[in-house]
């Protein structure tokens, strides 16, 4: 699916602002001819919870309404027009002037509509409709439970199966972008370096709608030189002294896609790509023939006020303060990030795992680890449960669609920490492989995320993947406090991996202590900046002396909010910044380690 761009044939139009928003209480059927019945306004793009100021907003469940008016200038009214939105979260049904276009299920893809048959000249009505409601059959996986208040009303609660604030609402830019009647649909740009020879063989797949007699792709270089061209809709092209996309030194090429008609120009797009060559081989990740190591984070899409909206002064910065530290990489934990975000670490050269929002796929999700002290087999009725089959395979699907041409991107991760220790995972997983490998054109290897009670010996999906990843937290939800014992658990769990898949390069995605900010101890303990600090000094030890250990992503890039509970005051605090971007203590040490070790040929 193609990003909206302007061109010399297309024209966007941007509905961010300020909308009418309103909660729908299910107790009579709107009229979808007259405006939304209300006087609350709501910013778009961003998440509703936190910008009203009212306990019944931010904790809502259920459906929401959101509203604005726009006009379509006249010179626009012979072009096709689609309506197109980055994300709505989690479901939606959208109407133009109270008719309705599309739907659309899952809260992190884009989706799009030909709106000409309903509109009208002058202004007109985009009214949406939000579901926030999560279940067993849904990703994010939500436990989905219906009560009755005291007047007999419907009560609907989601219990997040996963440790992020459930955010909601219009979290993405809404566009309308204008495209001739005869338009180009979809490009696939699949690139083969010749290292030796520094030469690249690029194949470019056009896919057109309507009556095109030709197309025609230039590549075009960062100078805006053409280095190759050709004619067809589905060409190889040669690129001489290729230029590489490297890890933080990026180069993008652009690949300017033109459909003609009886000679005369119709459409035109540009679709940026780098060229790089992935391999994973003898327990190494490499990145241009190059042993690759990750260093860097998982994230979240979660600021003040804005919830998980859209913000790209943030993304710019959070890259800045990643680059200062010598990081090179992040994994969109645990959602595809927004498109805009694809399209700043594809010019930043941050290399990323992309993440569908496959997590809370376990059924007893909490954090009681006594299950993991036990051993032995592990009880657990996660995939008879589960109905996300589906939903996933969809995912899978509209991720590497949206994904597929991103230079940044190295590795999709199909789901985040499932129960993959328990009966039935390998047969729910390998269709899903399956289908992320047929559908990916450049190939790029898989993983999943492993949780920490998928030991080596319990774990029944680690055939699956390329790269073995894993999330743990050996001296935090186990042996906390005791980081002695905890290095001789990491460097013995490791080792075993190591033994078992000696061809499989293994990386931590995940590992992290909770810290609180300005708070310190002269013994060192939990929660405070000395802790995290010793925390990151005994793995980074253990990391070092592993041969196929290929990178770490630690836990969290920021503190993030989370739902309420026991162990979470005011959100998850295992971000080595707080959530207003300063650095945590670690940060120092981190950056001196980081900005030592080479992005490439560290463990070769
Ligand atoms: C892992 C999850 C992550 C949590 C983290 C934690 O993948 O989403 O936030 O642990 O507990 O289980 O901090």
């Amino acid at each position: 699916m193609l990003y909206p761009i302007s061109t010399e044939s297309r024209i966007v139009m941007d509905l961010s602002g300020v909308w009418r928003f309103m909660i729908d209480h299910e107790e009579q059927e709107l009229d979808l001819n007259q405006p939304l019945p209300t006087q609350e306004l709501m910013a778009v793009p961003a998440s509703f919870n936190d910008q009203a100021v009212l306990a019944e907003i931010r904790q809502h469940n259920g459906y929401v309404w959101y509203e604005t008016d726009f006009t379509v200038a006249k010179a626009l009214h012979d072009q096709r027009l689609v309506l197109r939105f980055g994300s709505a979260t989690h479901e939606a049904w959208v109407y133009v002037n109270g008719k309705f276009v599309v739907h659309h299920k899952g809260g992190f893809t884009p989706f799009e509509a030909e709106i000409n048959d309903h509109l009208v000249s002058g202004s007109n009505r985009l009214t949406v409709r939000i579901s926030n409601l999560l279940d067993y059959s849904t990703l994010p996986v939500g436990n989905y439970r219906e009560t009755t208040d005291e007047n007999g009303k419907l009560v609907r609660k989601v219990d997040e199966n996963f440790d992020f604030f459930n955010y909601a609402g219009l979290h993405r830019p809404v566009k309308i972008y204008s495209t001739p009647k005869s338009y180009i649909e979809d490009i696939v740009i699949i690139p083969d370096v010749d290292l030796v020879n520094s030469e690249a063989d690029v194949q470019v797949k056009v896919k057109t709608a309507g009556a095109f007699d030709e197309v025609k792709v230039t590549i075009v270089d960062e100078q805006g030189q053409a280095v190759a061209t050709a004619s067809g809709a589905d060409v190889q092209l040669k690129i001489n002294d290729v230029n590489l996309w490297q890890p933080l030194a990026a180069y993008l090429y652009t690949a300017k896609v033109e459909g003609y008609q009886n000679g005369a120009l119709v459409d035109v797009y540009e679709e940026p790509f780098g060229v790089r060559k992935i391999e994973v081989t003898g327990g190494k990740f490499l990145l241009n023939g190059e042993s690759f190591y990750f260093k860097g984070f998982g994230k979240h899409e979660d600021t003040y006020i804005r919830g998980r909206g859209l913000d790209e002064a943030y993304n710019v910065h959070d890259i800045k303060l990643m680059k200062k530290m010598g990081a090179n990489s992040l994994r969109t934990s645990h959602y595809p990030y927004s498109e805009e975000m694809m399209r700043l670490c594809d010019r930043e050269g941050i290399v990323v795992i992309d993440e569908t929002p496959a997590v809370g796929l376990f059924s007893n999700f909490n954090f009681d680890i006594s299950i993991l002290e036990k051993g032995g087999d592990i009880e657990d009725d996660t995939w008879v449960k589960m109905n996300t089959t589906e939903a996933h395979e969809q995912v899978i699907k509209e991720l590497i669609a949206r994904d597929k041409n991103h230079a940044c991107v190295v590795m999709w991760s199909i789901a985040n920490e499932p129960a993959s220790f328990a009966k039935g995972s390998y047969e729910y997983f390998a269709p899903l492989f399956a289908l992320a490998r047929e559908l990916d054109p450049q190939n790029r290897p898989c993983t999943f995320v492993n949780i920490m009670m998928a030991l080596p010996k319990a774990d029944k999906c680690t055939e699956l993947v390329d790269v073995i990843a894993l999330d743990r937290y050996y001296g935090w939800y186990v042996q906390l406090g005791d980081l002695k014992t905890a290095e001789n658990k990491t460097r013995q769990e490791l080792l075993e991996w190591q033994t078992m898949y000696p061809e499989k390069p293994i990386m931590y995605t995940e590992y992290g202590a909770d810290t609180v900010a300005g708070f310190h101890s002269v013994y060192g303990e939990p929660f405070s900046e000395e802790y995290q600090e010793d925390y990151y000094r005994m793995n980074s030890k253990v990391f070092d002396e592993i041969p196929n250990f290929i990178g770490e992503q630690l836990w969290n890039f920021a503190d993030f909010q989370t739902k309420f509970g026991i162990v979470r005051v005011q959100g998850n605090k295992k971000g080595i910044f707080t959530r207003a971007r300063e650095p945590k203590m670690v940060v120092r040490y981190l950056s001196e380690r980081w900005n030592s070790i080479p992005h490439q040929g560290y463990k070769n």
